[in-house]
């Protein structure tokens, strides 16, 4: 990456130079991409600014408390493009907000900013830091480079980065909550972030299905391999037991990594036209590689991947073996 300084001169420059402006984060937006989007939206706003804010396809229902989420196009691309500026937030690659050439082409100018590791310089403006917890911390450093006007982010644009910063560092549990983010989040709470009902919405609701469906699939787990591994599998009967759908599972993959020893737990979910797996590791594990294997990605310690292809009875087999050379091979 250029020099930091620069990079944000050159997002300030735009955003003043700027009029009409289209701003998307990645599909299936997460609290980082929902929340950048709807801070960055409130603050071109406030300078008096035209803005067109898109998401697609759905937003999850955590992440519906968002203030300004009434503002965000779900779905919905504009009938007219006329946008002078472009702001990618989170997408690592052009495409990763969604098919949005016929935007992105006529834009004078297009701004990227991202903190994934590998991520192309595909805009006319890239501010790309991979040691960045987030890209809300990316964000607020922005707001901190604003110079002599100083311009800092509203209690509701405060709540909206922080809940990107809080969600991509796992509650600060992961390597990514350095001094840095910590220091960014400590200044969000002071702007007014409203934490509480961030923990209380994201972190302590859910649903009765999802509670019996994490009844279901913690009675169904099994230790295999001297206990280092953990499988949990959850057929489409369990799902119809309860209601349930695929996505009603957060979570629960990361339950038996608490147990002393289970070096990767994985979530094998039969679903109506896929068999896909959750895999997570406690650290001396990369499961990323084993998910490559079967054609996902993911980190080193949360991945996954879908199967088109293979009974459910295949894969759990084929990961078992795969499985058992990682851990065998451990210490
Ligand atoms: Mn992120």
């Amino acid at each position: 990456m250029e020099n930091k300084d620069e990079s944000f001169a050159r997002i300030w420059h735009a955003i003043k130079s700027g009029k009409k402006f289209f701003i998307a984060g990645h599909l299936n937006p997460d609290g980082d991409s929902l929340g950048c989007t709807l801070a960055m939206t409130s603050l071109l706003e406030r300078l008096g600014k035209t803005v067109y804010a898109y998401a697609a396809p759905a937003i999850g229902n955590d992440l519906k408390f968002l203030p300004g989420l009434q503002k965000v196009h779900v779905g919905e691309l504009p009938a007219k493009v006329d946008f002078d500026t472009v702001i990618l937030l989170e997408c690592s690659d052009r495409q990763r907000g969604g098919d949005l050439e016929n935007i992105l082409i006529p834009a004078k100018t297009l701004v990227n900013i991202d903190h994934h590791l590998v991520s192309d310089a595909y805009g006319h403006v890239n501010h790309i830091d991979s040691g960045a917890s987030s890209t809300a911390e990316i964000i607020f450093q922005l707001y901190e480079a604003s110079g002599e006007e100083n311009i800092l982010p509203t209690p509701d644009e405060a709540t909206c980065l922080y809940t990107g910063l809080v969600t991509d560092t796992g509650r600060f549990v992961h390597s990514n909550a350095t001094a840095e983010a910590l220091r960014v989040a400590s200044a969000l709470v002071a702007l007014g972030a409203d934490i509480s009902q961030i923990n209380q919405v994201i972190y302590f609701t859910k649903s009765y299905i999802e509670l019996k469906l994490l009844g279901r699939a913690l009675e169904k787990m099994e230790m295999r391999f001297d206990n280092k591994y953990s499988q949990i599998i959850l057929t489409k009967r369990d799902f119809e037991t309860f209601g349930a759908t695929p996505a009603q599972t957060q979570g629960i993959v990361s339950q038996p990594t608490m147990i002393p020893g289970v070096e990767i737990s994985a979530l094998i979910k039969e679903e109506p036209d896929k068999i896909s797996v959750n895999l997570r590791s406690r650290g001396a594990a990369d499961v990323s590689r084993i998910a490559q294997i079967f054609g996902g990605g993911g980190h080193a310690r949360a991945a996954g991947f879908k199967v088109t292809d293979k009974t459910l009875a295949e894969v759990t087999d084929a990961l078992a073996e795969v499985v058992q050379d990682v851990v065998k091979n451990l210490h």
